[in-house]
């Protein structure tokens, strides 16, 4: 029987906070196409660790809730993706190669996570907000990765670290460097994941430089889902001081997107926290095959707006890059008015949209 004390966390879990607005607010300079519809009122989105269990829970259910969905993808297009869930793995695999490494990358996984975020909302029943994962907090004791609240495989965990691999190849990657492999590598064997069927994919990186996903790219390949925990990586890409650097150092959008993101050695907290799960989650294509994809992303966005909110004036409208992969010269420079789009799960928006937490839907603050 449940206890009144869970039904009254239950209850009051996830209602929104409402903030007046203040008519001295600093203004910025709206660009001529921004309408600005602000916020009324703002959910909470927390770091894992702040959750009570209780709520870590009602978060997993949602998840859960939406892998036992059925997909809502035009019947026969992506025969792979039977679930919900699947739909935005596939919806990321369509669009790896416009989305990453450019002008779209930010603007466009903040939509993905809030669409997600909805899904679970809508969909799932779910009260809550989608949590992020800060990841320096797990590098020292008392959270330690494997022994974490996100990676301990208890019932209020995102599962643990996969069973050791032995025959588990080293990340070489761009630059010749062979990055400190976990002690996992094949499934997780414990936790609410541990039945969660991967269906679509594994794509190999390199496909990236062919410029195309092969048309295959939507049949089922159903498996296990695998992970790699890594504390070296956790140490070496995703520290208290690579979140530091990118709020105190990069000014320009330019240099703080090339700093979270690299395609070498330097892989920046983005690269870092998918080479941190290893297994499903590093799958450029299909990495949100891994439900960690959503707390890793969430954080990308916290630290985005964060960044943001240090110089509106400069930062809000902030755009560098094109539409493709690594830039190549010749593709289209995403502007304001570029409209993005996320296949099947959502209407197409224009990319000022995107730009501002707090507005044009985006009704959620960061704590
Ligand atoms: C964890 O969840 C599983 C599946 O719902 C259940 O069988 C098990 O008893 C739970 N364990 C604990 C410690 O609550
Ligand atoms: C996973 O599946 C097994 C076998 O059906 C079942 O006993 C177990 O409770 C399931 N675990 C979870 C967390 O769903
Ligand atoms: C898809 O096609 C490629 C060749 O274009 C092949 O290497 C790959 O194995 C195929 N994948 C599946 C799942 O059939
Ligand atoms: C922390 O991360 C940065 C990259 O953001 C890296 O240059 C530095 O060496 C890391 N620190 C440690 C102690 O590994
Ligand atoms: C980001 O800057 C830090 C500090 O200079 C550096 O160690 C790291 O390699 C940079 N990352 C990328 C992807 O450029
Ligand atoms: C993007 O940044 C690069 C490098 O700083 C610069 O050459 C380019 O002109 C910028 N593009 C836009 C549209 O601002
Ligand atoms: C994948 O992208 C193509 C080209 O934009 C589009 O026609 C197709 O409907 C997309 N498929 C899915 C499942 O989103
Ligand atoms: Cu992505």
């Amino acid at each position: 029987m449940k206890s009144s004390s869970f039904l009254t966390k239950a209850l009051t879990f996830g209602i929104s906070i409402t903030f007046l607005l203040s008519s001295g607010a600093a203004a910025i300079n709206l660009p001529d196409q921004v309408s600005s519809r602000q916020c009324r009122s703002y959910a909470i989105r927390k770091e894992w660790s702040s959750l009570s269990a209780v709520e870590r829970r009602t978060y997993i259910d949602a998840v859960l809730c939406l892998q036992s969905q059925p997909s809502k993808l035009p019947a026969g297009l992506v025969p792979g993706a039977i679930s919900r869930f699947d739909d935005f793995v596939a919806t990321h695999i369509n669009n790896t190669l416009g989305i990453h490494l450019n002008g779209k990358f930010l603007s466009w996984h903040r939509q993905f996570v809030f669409l997600y975020e909805k899904a679970l909302q809508q969909e799932c029943g779910y009260k809550g907000t989608q949590p992020y994962w800060n990841w320096a907090l797990y590098l020292d004791s008392p959270y330690k990765l494997e022994e974490s609240l996100l990676f301990d495989g208890s019932n209020t965990s995102m599962s643990n670290n996969g069973v050791y691999d032995p025959s588990l190849a080293p990340i070489v990657v761009g630059g010749g460097a062979v990055l400190p492999r976990g002690n996992g590598g094949g499934c997780v064997t414990a936790g609410p994941f541990v039945n969660h069927t991967v269906r679509l994919g594994p794509f190999p990186f390199e496909l990236v430089f062919t410029g195309k996903v092969p048309s295959n790219w939507t049949v089922a390949n159903p498996r296990c889902m695998q992970r790699d925990l890594s504390i070296a990586i956790n140490e070496l890409y995703n520290n208290a001081s690579s979140v530091a650097y990118l709020m105190q150092q990069t000014k320009t959008i330019t240099e703080f997107q090339g700093n979270m993101s690299g395609a070498d050695v330097h892989a920046g907290v983005h690269g870092g926290g998918h080479y941190i799960l290893g297994g499903s989650g590093l799958d450029f294509f299909a990495s949100p095959n891994d439900p960690m994809f959503w707390l890793h992303h969430g954080m990308i966005d916290k630290v985005w707006s964060d960044w943001q909110s240090e110089d509106p004036t400069q930062r809000t409208w902030a755009l560098n890059g094109t539409d493709t992969i690594f830039d190549p010269p010749g593709a289209t420079e995403i502007t304001l008015d570029y409209e993005q789009t996320w296949g099947y799960l959502s209407a197409a928006r224009p990319t000022w949209q995107m730009l501002r937490v707090g507005y044009e839907g985006f009704c959620y603050r960061y704590e």
